[in-house]
This record gives C-alpha cells, structure tokens and sequence, in this order.
C-alpha cells in the first residue's frame, strides 16, 4: 500500500518533515515569515478519532496543518479509510466559510496528493467546546453563535436559495464522499443496533441497556426511517460532525472545524449532531458534580442554550428565506407561493419537519455514543465507572424516547421538559 500512494505523490509527515514541508510551500512559509522557518514550534496535537493534527507556531505566526492518512487513527491501518476525505474538508471549509467567514477557519493551503490542508491556528484560549462543558464553563454567545453558522450554512445551500441545476452540480460533487457517509452509515445507524465488533458500553453496568436496543423493534423502525433520510435527502451542504468536539470556543469567539463528513445530506443531521451532544454534555454533569460545584445552575445554562440554539436558528432559517425569496431558489417559486399566509404556512411544515429530524438525528447521535464505537469524553472521563454509567443510563433513555416519539414535540420547550424528566433531581 506504501508503495503506491508514493507512487500518487503521497507522504506521510511528521513533524521533522513537515519542516521541509512547510519550506517548500510559499502559501504556508508566508504565514509563518521565511526568515524563521529554522527554529518552528511544531506540536502534533490531534485528539480526534482520524487524523493528525499539527500546530505549527514561529516568531512572526502560525499554522495548522491537517493531514489524513490512509486509516481511521482511532483503529489502525486495519480500518482504511479513503485520503480524498481532506479534499472534502477542504472545500466544505472553503465554502463554509465563503457563508459564514465569522464561525469558520480561513484554509490557507491545500495538497491533494499529501491529503493536507494548511488552515488558520484557532489560538488560545479557544479550546475545544466539549471540554469546555466538561470544565462546567458558560458560553454566552455559543447559541447566537451557533444557530447563525448553522443557519447560513444550512440556508445558502439548499434549494431554498439556489436553482435545481446549481444544486444538483454540488450534490454531485460531494456525493463523492461516499465513503465517509457510509462510515456514518454504519456506526450511527447501524452497529448500535446489532453485534459489532467494534461496540463497547460501560460493561457490566450497561451490557443489558445495550442489549435492550439490539432487541428493541420499535427503535429499530425508527432508525431505518432516520437511515434512509440521511442517504437520500440531499437538503443541503451539511458539516457532517457537527458535535461538541468540532466546536472550538472562547466566551466571545465560535469557530467550527471538521468537516470532513460534508455531503449534501438532510439539515437536521447537523441541527441534531450539535444539540444531541449538548444533551449528552448535560447528562454527564452528574459525574462532573464534587463538593465545590454540584452543577445544578450549569445544567440549567446547557438546557437554555439547547432551547436558545434551536429557537434563534429557526428565526435566523426563516429571516434567510423570506429575505430571499424572490432570488433563485427553486423550491418555492414566487408565482406560486406568493402569498404571504401560503407562504408563511409553507415555512412552518418546512420548519415543524426539520425539528423533527433534528430530534431524531440528535437521539440517533447520542445512542450510538453510549453503545457504539467512538465514545464522548464527557462521559469517559468520569472515574467511577458505576456512576458514569448511570449518567450514560439516562441519556440513553432519554435518546430512545425522543428517537420514538419525536413527532409528538412541538417546541424545544417541550423537548427541555422531557430532559428534564430524566434526571435525579
Ligand atoms: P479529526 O479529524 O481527527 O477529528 P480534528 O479536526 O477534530 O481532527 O482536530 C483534532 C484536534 O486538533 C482538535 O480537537 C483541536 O484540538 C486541534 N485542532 C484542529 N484544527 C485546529 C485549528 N484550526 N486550530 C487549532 N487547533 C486545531
Ligand atoms: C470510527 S467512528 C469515528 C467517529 O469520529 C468522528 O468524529 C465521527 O463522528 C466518526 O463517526
Ligand atoms: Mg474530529
């Protein structure tokens, strides 16, 4: 294998060759000032489950680099996974970005052949958003933050603004990331809910939880539902892996990275990947709770940005749309809809349906947490394995409800309640 990806121009680096990398590339010696390219600061930091991750830092700036190698990182070169994964990073970021400069990092570089992408540090003190809500601290502006990415990301992208034939062009093109879709495919909606080998849960403590969902019909329905939409639903440029870990924060500053699972797939897979691992976050607080800090007032600041993040992307969604439509999106053709009470009814089936798949996405997202491969650090870093499991418990049983029941909702505040509900006190 080695030998041919040499043969299509690839390398993988490390931190001695980025060096020469880094000399050899003008966009990235730029950034860093060619007269101190010999004495960089390079630090391999990736903590995801795919890549490598460099910081590279001299006297006069800074980088980073990105590079995906021919495996997923979290498994070893016995689980291969397509390189060309950098390139749909690369662009989703670029055109994300073109959307919303605000919440997404300006790429500064990009080689194909090395599967690398040159973007801008996201410096300190941004820090990764899910270990922010591990550490119990409040981002004031993460919901306004969040629902303007999601809601120009998700808006500029979908039929609403462009033609049929402009849609379909960017369809095709990332209907290429096939392979990382089908990963999805099979760890969000498919191993949770049989033997895998790769499946793991807080055993014993959970193994009959885990056990309930391989034997659970009703769940198994509703998850074939949420599968087919992901596959078949090309809505709109979507991240991909919209969770708390693509997320880096200050109090004042949101920048999203990641998105290497971009495909125009169904919106709600991104509302409900980040408002799912907000709910995950929250049940985790038990097991972050001691004596200096019993959590209780920062599991209310999650649940009032869970409820603010949907309530202001629904308003910020339907400003995009009635600002606009008159433009060229196809979906709703003025000669048709242009009356305003058409209009507005049309807008809030629209609406009621994405809410409901955000819902189902989300809970399919924090199941697959709890009894799939790739854990979250919020629960996984809680000591006591008894207790973690008793915050993963009602999480799970939380997810299943809302995963069942999600048409029953009609308002996040709603949702909240049911949360609510699941908890000790
Ligand atoms: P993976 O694709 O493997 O999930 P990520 O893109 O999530 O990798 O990056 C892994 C880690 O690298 C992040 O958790 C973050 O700490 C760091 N990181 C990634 N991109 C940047 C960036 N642009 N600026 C600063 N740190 C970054
Ligand atoms: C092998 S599954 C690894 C997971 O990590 C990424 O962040 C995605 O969520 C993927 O499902
Ligand atoms: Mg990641």
């Amino acid at each position: 294998m080695a030998a041919a990806e040499e043969q299509q121009g690839f390398r993988s680096l490390d931190e001695a060759s980025l060096v020469t990398y880094i000399k050899a590339t003008p966009a990235l010696a730029a950034r860093l000032g060619s007269q101190y390219l010999d004495a960089l600061t390079i630090k391999e930091v990736g903590d995801g489950n795919l890549n490598f991750v460099y910081i590279v830092l001299s006297d006069a700036g800074s980088v980073v680099v990105k590079q995906a190698l021919p495996y997923i990182r979290l498994v070893g070169d016995s689980w291969p996974m397509t390189r060309e994964r950098a390139y749909f990073e690369a662009s989703a970021l670029q055109k994300h970005g073109s959307l919303c400069s605000e919440h997404v990092p300006e790429v500064y570089h990009f080689d194909r052949a090395m599967s690398l992408i040159g973007m801008r540090y996201i410096e300190p003190p941004h820090i990764i958003l899910r270990k922010g809500l591990i550490a119990g601290i409040e981002y004031p502006l993460l919901a306004e933050h969040m629902a303007d990415y999601m809601a120009k990301t998700l808006f500029f992208t979908s039929l609403l603004y462009n033609s049929t034939t402009d849609h379909k062009k960017g369809v095709a093109q990332y209907c290429e990331n096939a392979e990382m879709s089908r990963l999805t495919e099979q760890v969000v909606f498919s191993d949770p809910y049989m033997a895998a080998k790769y499946n793991r849960c807080t055993s014993p403590f959970l193994d009959k939880d885990a056990e309930a969902v391989r034997g659970d019909d009703e769940l198994k329905l509703e998850i074939a539902e949420l599968k087919s939409r992901f596959i078949e639903r090309a809505q709109a440029l979507v991240h991909g892996d919209l969770h708390t870990g693509s997320i880096m924060v200050t109090t004042d500053s949101t920048q999203v990275i990641d998105p290497e699972f971009a495909f125009y797939g169904p919106m709600g897979f991104d509302i409900g990947a980040f408002l799912g691992n907000l709910i995950l976050a929250f049940f985790s607080q038990d097991g972050h709770a001691d004596q200096a800090n019993d959590r209780k007032a920062y599991k209310l600041w999650i649940l009032k940005t869970i409820e603010d993040s949907w309530n202001l992307f629904h308003k910020k969604f339907v400003d995009l749309w009635n600002k606009h439509k008159d433009g060229n999106g196809e979906a709703y053709l003025p000669p048709i809809y242009n009356n305003s009470e058409l209009l507005s009814l049309a807008q809030k089936k629209y609406m009621t349906s994405l809410f409901h798949d955000s819902l189902g996405f989300g809970a399919a997202k924090m199941i697959r947490r709890i009894v799939g491969i790739a854990h979250v650090e919020d629960f996984e870093s809680i000591e006591d394995a008894s207790k973690r499991a008793s915050c993963e418990r009602r999480a799970l049983d939380c997810a299943k409800s809302i995963l069942k029941g999600r048409r029953q909702f009609e308002s996040i505040e709603q949702v909240i309640v049911h949360v609510q509900s699941f908890t000790r006190d």
